[in-house]
């Protein structure tokens, strides 16, 4: 690296970036560095029917599903006797072919299709349908995390699932290094009668009453599943009522179980706090909505616990600023993605921007939730669009005041926000 000495200035010429070529290159690095999705419903190839793929299981997420049936005027259970073909077709009429695909889900699909190199023009799903039809499932895997640049995907993992345990326990689960594992501890927090007839199916010895057998079997459980699916960390989704501390079934679970199982593991606990599960259960998955959440559930677990780290999110828009303010105050909170209905356009960059704001380049601006696998190339690249523009204005700032970002500060900045700041949190900095 060239430098000039002026005086007792060093000053770099070969790698400043100039204001003309600021946005471009933030722009370039944002859309190309490699990224860490560090929360998916995503499978490796390994996990069979579990990973979801392809024109059809595009169409019928469940995001273009309860914008579908906004238009239609027949029974819930008309839609869902289709088959899923059937379902996909009359989405795409109706979303796509009735109406223009302007929404959030809606224009990802159609960079999808762009993206995979689709004439988007023809509007022939049958087309599309044909031409992935011809790629087997670990070629389209590598293709699309080729074209979204993705190189470390996180799944959703639930012992409880009976297709995925034996995934598991074949030991076919930690096979393909590109994706990593979340322990998802979501029956044992919100559904204890539900868990206990689990665990005991599992051979745990654990019982309805609180006891210290209970805690103890609860723990083992855990530990043994974190090590044989190397989880990266705990996860749950939590109502937006949860409150901590309170005198019930999560708190003993949270004090007496999880966190002394994240502390032997050395492991963070994830909290993605704020949904309404079945709003309208005519809508299956479709149906849940988002609610307003106690931010101060998340301080009192930050507080009593300085030494475990908590990765949180939170759904309703009303929480992000507080959310925000509380990660300045605690080392141990790190803040993640723009969640389920707060992942459009819109809402990406307010929040992008006011968390860069108030904690610089500390966070993990985004996570995809994808649930089907090309579902990575829009998700991203929406988000990184965002990302840069937000980093490009603050940039640009800087350059006025005479502060010029180097073109390896920018890729330093994008690296932590799309990789750093979550492996570092784990304590596993690459
Ligand atoms: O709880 C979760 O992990 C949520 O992300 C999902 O349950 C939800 O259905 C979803 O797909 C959101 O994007
Ligand atoms: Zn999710």
């Amino acid at each position: 690296m060239e430098q000039l000495t002026k005086g007792e200035i060093k000053v770099n010429i070969q790698t400043n970036v100039s204001k003309a070529d600021l946005r471009q290159t933030v722009e370039h690095l944002a859309m190309s560095m490699p990224v860490t999705d560090m929360h998916t419903h995503l499978y490796a190839p390994e996990f069979g029917e579990l990973l979801l793929w392809g024109i059809d299981e595009l169409l019928t997420y469940h995001y273009l599903i309860s914008e579908s049936i906004r238009w239609s005027e027949e029974e819930y259970s008309h839609f869902w006797s289709m088959t899923k073909r059937e379902q996909a077709d009359w989405i795409w009429q109706t979303l796509f072919l009735d109406h223009s695909p302007v929404s959030e889900a809606t224009s990802g699909f159609i960079t999808i299709l762009t993206r995979l190199g689709f004439d988007v023009s023809s509007r022939n799903l049958d087309d599309y349908r044909q031409e992935l039809a011809k790629r087997s499932v670990n070629e389209q895997v590598d293709i699309v995390m080729q074209i979204a640049g993705i190189d470390k995907i996180v799944m959703t993992n639930d012992p409880f699932d009976s297709i995925e345990r034996s995934v598991w326990l074949s030991g076919n689960g930690k096979k393909d290094p590109r994706f990593y594992a979340a322990l998802r501890v979501d029956t044992l927090l919100n559904d204890w009668p539900l868990a206990v007839n689990e665990l005991q199916n599992l051979g745990y010895d654990v019982q309805m009453e609180w006891s210290k057998q209970t805690i103890e079997e609860t723990r083992r459980f855990l530990s043994e599943w974190i090590i044989r699916m190397d989880a990266l960390y705990l996860a749950v989704s939590m109502p937006g009522d949860f409150q901590y501390p309170a005198d019930d079934h999560r708190s003993k679970m949270i004090d007496e179980v999880m966190i002394p199982v994240c502390q032997g593991q050395n492991i963070p606990f994830a909290l993605m706090i704020g949904v309404r599960r079945k709003v309208n259960p005519l809508l299956g998955l479709a149906g849940d909505m988002s609610m307003r959440s106690d931010v101060s559930a998340v301080e009192a677990l930050c507080r009593r616990y300085p030494d475990q780290k908590f990765l949180i999110t939170m759904l309703a828009r009303e929480n992000q600023h507080e959310l925000t303010v509380l990660a300045r105050k605690f080392r141990n909170l790190m803040i993640f993605g723009c969640w389920w209905f707060l992942h459009i356009e819109s809402i990406v960059e307010e929040m992008t921007r006011f968390r860069v704001e108030l904690l610089g380049t500390s966070m993990i601006p985004q996570h995809s939730d994808c649930r089907v696998f090309e579902q990575l190339i829009y998700k991203w690249e929406h988000s990184r669009k965002i990302i840069a523009k937000v980093l490009a204005d603050k940039y640009e700032k800087l350059h006025y005041s005479g502060w010029n970002v180097t073109e390896e500060e920018i890729k330093r900045d994008l690296d932590d926000m799309l990789n750093q700041n979550f492996w570092r949190f784990l304590g596993k900095g690459q």
